[in-house]
């Protein structure tokens, strides 16, 4: 008899189901979200992209840290992962000023209590990567968090852990993003704790969904950076003046295939592997 999946969660392009109480299967839909609305229009295999990578890095890591990566499976979209105790902190890195980071540091000079370095502008590189914990807001935007904060959430010793092990995986994948020019500018990370107590890199793992990837050959700081992957797309919504809040609008096909073209790109340059051979064999990327 086949298993049953009983659905658990949904994100904007994810979904998770129970496949039993150890394990879940998560699932990266084609959807693509922007300005915070999922748009109705699918970029083909953008989840298998999105699968692919974070699978990659699962198996590139392993010696940094374990991960919940269980098996890939031949849809190249669906992965089996451990069931873990979740902790309730999303684990920041930032090696430039983007986003949040540098709306706090324009206001206050620091991002999550660390203090910067006066006269920074936006998308300056940071003198080094900074760990910048977030809380899991289950509705609207996660809100940064100072280290107090997020010790009073996961404790002392797992704070300093998850910190330490985060800036190590920041370290080692940024360098190999940047051997490729790309700039990993910031990610954001998920752990889980296993039924013995140790701590498991979990969720997705350096996917453009979970990370700002930059052009590095267009790096320009003073600004916004142009986005890897989701450019064309903001560009077109910029383009029509929607006012960015439900519906989004349709994508033309030569967005489509512009954006898709990019999330393949992302992919052959950052693991070195055809996409057409991940569509053929998924497994591949496990090394
Ligand atoms: C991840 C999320 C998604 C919506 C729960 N290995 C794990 N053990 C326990 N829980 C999770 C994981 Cl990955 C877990 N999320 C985030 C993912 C859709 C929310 F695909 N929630």
């Amino acid at each position: 008899m086949s298993e049953t999946a009983t659905h658990v969660a949904s994100g904007k392009v994810r979904e998770i189901y129970a496949l039993d109480d150890e394990r879940l299967l998560l699932v990266t839909s084609d959807r693509i979200s922007t300005f915070d609305v999922v748009l109705p229009t699918e970029i083909p295999d953008k989840g298998r992209v999105l699968t692919g990578l974070s699978a990659f890095w699962f198996a590139q890591t392993q010696s940094i840290v374990p991960n919940h990566l269980l098996a890939l499976r031949a849809d190249g979209r669906s992965t089996e992962c451990r069931r873990l105790e979740m902790l309730p902190i999303e684990c920041v890195v930032r090696g430039y000023l983007a986003g949040s980071g540098w709306k706090d540091y324009v206001a206050s000079g620091e991002v999550c209590g660390h203090r910067l370095p006066a006269g920074l502008v936006e998308s300056d590189r940071l003198p080094e990567p900074i760990f910048t914990p977030a809380t899991k807001a289950q509705t609207g935007h996660d809100e940064n968090i100072d280290r107090a904060a997020a010790i009073a959430l996961v404790g002392e010793s797992r704070y300093d852990e998850a910190e330490r092990v985060t800036l190590d995986l920041y370290r080692y994948i940024s360098e190999r993003a940047a051997a490729r020019g790309i700039i990993l500018a910031d990610t954001k990370l998920e752990f889980g704790v296993d039924e013995t107590g140790k701590l498991v890199l979990a969720d997705e793992a350096f996917t453009p969904d979970s990370s700002r990837f930059w052009p590095a050959d267009e790096y320009k700081p003073g600004g916004p950076q142009p986005s890897f992957d989701k450019q064309f797309v903001r560009d077109y919504c910029e383009s029509l003046g929607w006012g960015k809040t439900y519906p989004g609008p349709e994508l033309p096909a030569q967005v489509v295939d512009g954006t898709r073209a990019r999330y393949v790109e992302a992919f052959e340059r950052l693991t070195e592997i055809p996409f057409d051979e991940y569509l053929a064999d998924p497994e591949i990327v496990l090394g």
